[in-house]
């Protein structure tokens, strides 16, 4: 990684880039949180289709981490199609079973299979894997929503699942996700999570649906790789200039989303003050060059250079101090980032590193 000397930014540089910093990161903020806002006024539909006992109910209480009520329904409790109702902006709709699919082929069950934001399709990899009454159905859903992610649940119990896997694949038209898991042993669920919240995002629902979920820390993890992928590719180097408005404005996008994930809300004042101690408060500084490697996902970013390991750590600042209940203000994001680099001058591990 590429080292810079004190030297290279002058006082006026330095003064020059807080200003800068202040002025897009105003910008940013009232346009994130915005964004932010809309998303969370959005309502979220899930449809959960596939035989009784394929795990649905299963599934969905390990991707939350808590049990959905209303998805637990036993066979016969239910006959009609109706959304449940989780967290007031978020609904699942569970089928009771495919027959009913195939059966209540109406115009109102089909109108919601149109509204749904994505549509799980069940399968079960220790019983007969896409049947003729599932393909029925699968037929009817896709004409209706294609925003299927298929889900070949119990493999813990199956044989041959990559076989399954292609197979389905192939009887499908290779146009969806098939996503193997065991809802039993938790197996690939992180998997169908990230899938579930890439297809939100494409309706700019993530952020809604993420901050439901018990386990935000792979998320978080996610949202800051990404963040420094990006700020590394503005500028291995921030400059006074062009690189300024939107590293400023990457930086603010991650603490707003992070905010929002852990619903920890977070004032523009320290935003901005935090994106200033970040950028300029460690220029000439070797941070972090050997600190990122022990965060999960660091190595492709440690490459980027000084903007991209600098949005990491702050984004493990930032996140560190939310799980641990710390104020996330310049001063604690700050101290944090010094902890964990002594703790390596050290030679201690940093939190979270494997032993
Ligand atoms: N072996 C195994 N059993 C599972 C798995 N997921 C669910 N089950 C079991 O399958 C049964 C039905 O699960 P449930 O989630 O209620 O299915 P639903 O009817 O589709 O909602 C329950 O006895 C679960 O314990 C899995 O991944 N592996
Ligand atoms: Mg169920």
């Amino acid at each position: 990684m590429k080292t810079i000397g004190k030297s290279t930014y002058t006082e006026a540089q330095k003064s020059e880039m807080k200003r800068q910093i202040r002025h897009a990161a105003d910008d940013a903020f009232d346009k994130e949180m915005a964004e932010i806002n809309e998303q969370l006024n959005k309502e979220i539909l899930i449809a959960l289709v596939g035989d009784v006992n394929a795990g649905k109910s299963s599934t969905i209480n390990r991707i939350v981490g808590e049990e959905v009520a209303g998805v637990g329904a036993e066979p016969g409790e239910t006959t009609a199609i109706h959304p449940h109702a989780y967290k007031d902006k978020i609904f699942f709709i569970d089928t009771p079973g495919l027959n009913d699919v195939n059966k209540e082929n109406s115009a109102t069950t089909l109108d919601y299979f149109r509204k749904t934001d994505v549509v799980l399709f069940f399968l079960n990899a220790a019983g007969t894997v896409f049947s003729e009454s599932e393909q029925r159905s699968f037929r009817i859903v896709e004409k209706a929503n294609p925003n299927i992610l298929i889900v070949l649940n119990k493999i813990d119990a199956a044989d041959e699942v990559d076989r399954l896997v292609s197979r389905v694949r192939r009887e499908t038209g290779q146009k969806y996700d098939v996503i193997p898991i065991s809802s039993r042993t938790g197996e690939n669920v992180d998997t169908l999570r990230d899938a579930i919240l890439e297809l939100l995002k494409k309706n700019n629902k993530d952020i809604l649906f993420a901050r439901t979920i018990k386990e935000k820390s792979s998320i978080a993890n996610k949202w800051i790789i990404a963040a420094s992928t990006s700020a590394g590719a503005i500028g291995a180097v921030p400059l006074p200039g062009a690189d300024i408005v939107p590293l400023t404005a990457l930086q603010i996008g991650l603490l707003t989303k992070l905010a929002t994930l852990y619903e920890r809300p977070i004032s523009r004042e320290a935003a901005k003050e935090i994106v200033i101690t970040a950028i300029v408060g460690n220029l000439g500084r070797t941070i972090f060059s050997q600190i990122v490697k022990f965060f999960p996902g660091a190595g492709s970013v440690a490459a980027a250079g000084v903007a991209g390991t600098v949005t990491l750590a702050l984004g493990y600042s930032v996140k560190y101090a939310y799980e641990r209940g710390i104020d996330v203000t310049p001063e604690s994001v700050s101290k944090l980032y010094k902890t964990f680099r002594d703790r390596k001058d050290k030679g201690k591990k940093l939190p979270g590193e494997p032993e």
